[in-house]
């Protein structure tokens, strides 16, 4: 191979055509794919991006900082629909930082032009416990910034969790009252956390789209992502120290956010969900995949009609959305693998299928939409040795006991209190087995 026709690495300096990076007003926790395709694209395109610069901390490993501060921060979003690709290269990013660098994230908060901190730290991470954890990383760069006497900062939460906001409020106030009574007071009257409804499909890059983006821009780029042209976001609380015009790039704020995160949470991430787990038990690999097997799709279809009951308000337009939705799911060209989606089970189910759940059985219907969802969850963890998820070794401990009991001791890790309803018991112990029968006969 000739070296010299290697393309030359992407760098800022190289994209910037000699524009000063923005400065770092904003910090993130959570430096993944889903950030640079969305809240990173979004300040991209926000009308004063001159002025705000995201410096955005790892999760667990540190890999993803190393790869994007060889190219100053910047990356190139893969904007990949039915007809074809687009590339940009997005600049908010202007500092990546190893998460555990505790002392860094504290420095940045003790600056009053800090003034927003956006999470996406996976649903499961709200709950755990210890002090490396993002939410204690960031209760102890708030401490910093309240001795500093940095002034007020919006905490805005970015991931598919219902209610989002008060759940990272209350997360970062119990931390912030068990270690500093006074912490905890400066964080009631200086914090505000903000509760979002988060949208971009945004698969995982593979090897092939670094390539795309090679022959196709001429440079590099080992930080490339890859998302759908669609993209939501909508915002509800209080920026005290001011924020990006969002808006500019189409993101919405309403006073109350929890229709809409229903709409999302459960029409989205449930359908998701559901093409996971019937989908691979089914044999099959990506969303549209799934979305193509008449089985996964009835039961999508028939867990719309459930949730849709729940959903009111003409705003949310919801055939509409049902609608969009199946188009999005169907882009082929995005290969979403229904294992990235799998992960996290008992977490995504609660926030997924047991509202609905609930509100059927608690107005006299059997919810059996909504709990093919759990069913398929259940005929997916029976089938599968190890599943990634926060309650790994209760299912496997679950996964002792036979029949009806093992379904129990399954749907007692989604919801103790459904566990101890019989029937509803019968009915996913039922619908589970024609789940993996369906799959001897397709
Ligand atoms: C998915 C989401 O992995 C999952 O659980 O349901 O990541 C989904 O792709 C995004 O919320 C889309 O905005």
């Amino acid at each position: 191979m000739n070296i010299s026709q290697e393309p030359p690495r992407l760098t800022r300096a190289a994209a910037s055509s000699g524009q000063p990076a923005p400065p770092v007003r904003m910090v993130h926790l959570g430096l993944g794919a889903f950030h640079r395709s969305h809240q990173a694209w979004y300040t991209h395109h926000a009308g004063d991006a001159a002025e705000w610069g995201i410096a955005a901390f790892t999760g667990r490993r540190p890999t993803a900082a190393d790869i994007l501060a060889a190219q100053g921060g910047v990356f190139t979003v893969v904007e990949r629909s039915g007809a074809g690709d687009s590339f940009e290269v997005i600049g908010s990013i202007v500092e990546a930082v190893d998460g555990a660098d505790v002392g860094r994230l504290a420095e940045l908060l003790t600056a009053p032009a800090t003034a927003v901190v956006t999470l996406t730290i996976t649903e499961a991470a709200y709950a755990a416990k210890g002090d490396e954890t993002p939410l204690a990383r960031l209760v102890t760069a708030l401490a910093a910034r309240k001795d500093a006497d940095a002034g007020p900062i919006a905490v805005v939460s970015c991931d598919n969790l219902a209610e989002n906001g008060t759940v990272a409020r209350k997360a970062v106030q119990a931390i912030a009252d068990a270690a500093d009574p006074a912490l905890g007071q400066w964080i009631r009257a200086n914090v505000s956390f903000v509760g979002t409804s988060v949208d971009r499909i945004t698969p995982r890059t593979t090897p092939e789209d670094v390539l795309e983006v090679a022959e196709q821009c001429g440079y590099r780029d080992e930080a490339v992502v890859v998302a759908e042209p669609f993209h939501n976001w909508i915002l509800s609380g209080d920026f005290p120290g001011g924020r990006p015009r969002w808006e500019d790039a189409g993101a919405v704020f309403v006073d109350d956010i929890e229709p809409y995160e229903n709409r999302k949470l459960w029409l989205l991430n449930g359908a998701h969900s559901i093409l996971a787990y019937s989908g691979l038990v089914r044999g099959h690999a990506t969303v549209a995949e799934a979305l193509a097997d008449d089985v996964c799709r009835a039961a999508v279809e028939a867990f719309w009609d459930e949730a849709s009951r729940h959903l009111s308000g003409e705003s949310l337009d919801v055939p509409g959305y049902r609608q969009a939705l199946l188009e999005r799911f169907g882009n082929s060209r995005i290969a979403h693998h229904l294992t990235q989606i799998a992960m996290d089970g008992t977490t995504k189910l609660r926030m997924r299928s047991v509202p609905v759940l609930t509100a059927e059985r608690t107005q006299g219907r059997s919810g059996s939409g909504a709990a093919r969802m759990i069913a398929a969850w259940i005929a997916y963890v029976s089938a599968t040795e190890e599943c990634q998820d926060p309650l790994a070794f209760d299912i496997k401990t679950a996964k002792t006991h036979d029949g009806e009991h093992r379904t129990a001791a399954l749907l007692a890790l989604v919801s103790p209190g459904l566990a101890e309803d019989g029937a509803l018991v019968s009915l996913i112990h039922g619908q589970q087995d024609a789940i993996s029968a369906a799959r001897t006969h397709a």
